[in-house]
């Protein structure tokens, strides 16, 4: 049945005991994820990429105009060229404008201007914010909530790649225009995040940090 444009919601009700331990076998799967900067060069079937940027592209979006593009590299010499462009970038930015209250909090994360997971991870997918779109009667228009649209689909990739049993890691080297440049995107494209993908290096290390507990990254407000 198609009524408007709109069709039946497929959704099947579940038993709360079975609502409660599907969503602790989430929470367990998805607090065992974690950020490493140590990659293993292992190939990763191009399948895999394919099938975590579909699962990134089911986020809810502005307007439905899923404003993203994703690109995915594993051509070594132009990995290596997004390495040599981010590390320049990024020694700047370690060495001249980052300002003491950035490197406090980013000294126990061992985070560096050296970016060696670029080249070591068999992938990398640059994630693109679409700004503008360009509208049925031939004008550019505008994109709406870009922004959280894109946050909220790299949730979703990242996700999926670790339950694919893979690794990513949100690089954000800043500016980042060279990536448009490199990748030759449309200037309407603005690059927001690098995530190499692949397996973790056999000695991958993880900073020992602990994520806050419910009570102090939420309040409930009952009757
Ligand atoms: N963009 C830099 C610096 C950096 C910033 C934050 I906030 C981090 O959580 C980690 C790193 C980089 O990617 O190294």
């Amino acid at each position: 049945m198609n009524e408007n444009g709109f069709i039946p919601l497929e959704w099947n009700e579940m038993s709360e005991d079975q609502m409660i331990s599907k969503a602790a076998e989430a929470y367990d799967e998805n607090r065992k994820r974690r950020t490493t900067r140590h990659f293993s060069s292992k190939k990763v079937d191009r399948k895999l990429i394919e099938l975590a940027i579909l699962s990134g592209g089911t986020a809810p979006n502005g307007a439905h105009l899923q404003p993203w593009t994703w690109v995915a590299v594993s051509n070594a010499e132009l990995k290596q060229k997004m390495r040599d462009a981010a590390e320049e970038e990024e020694r700047k930015t370690y060495e001249e404008r980052m300002p003491e209250a950035w490197a406090e909090v980013l000294a126990p994360l061992g985070t560096d201007a050296v970016k060696k997971h670029l080249t070591d991870a068999p992938w990398i997918v640059v994630l693109f914010k679409q700004k503008k779109r360009m509208r049925v009667n031939g004008e550019w228009g505008p994109t709406y909530y870009s922004t959280e649209s894109c946050g909220i689909a790299a949730g979703l990739f990242i996700n999926a790649v670790h339950r694919m049993g893979l690794t990513t890691l949100t690089h954000t080297p800043s500016p980042m225009k060279f990536l448009g440049a490199l990748l030759n995107r449309p200037t309407h494209e603005e690059a927001m995040l690098v995530m190499p993908v692949g397996y973790p290096a056999a000695d991958a290390m993880v900073p020992d940090i602990h994520r806050k507990p419910l009570d102090e990254i939420a309040c409930f407000i009952e009757e």
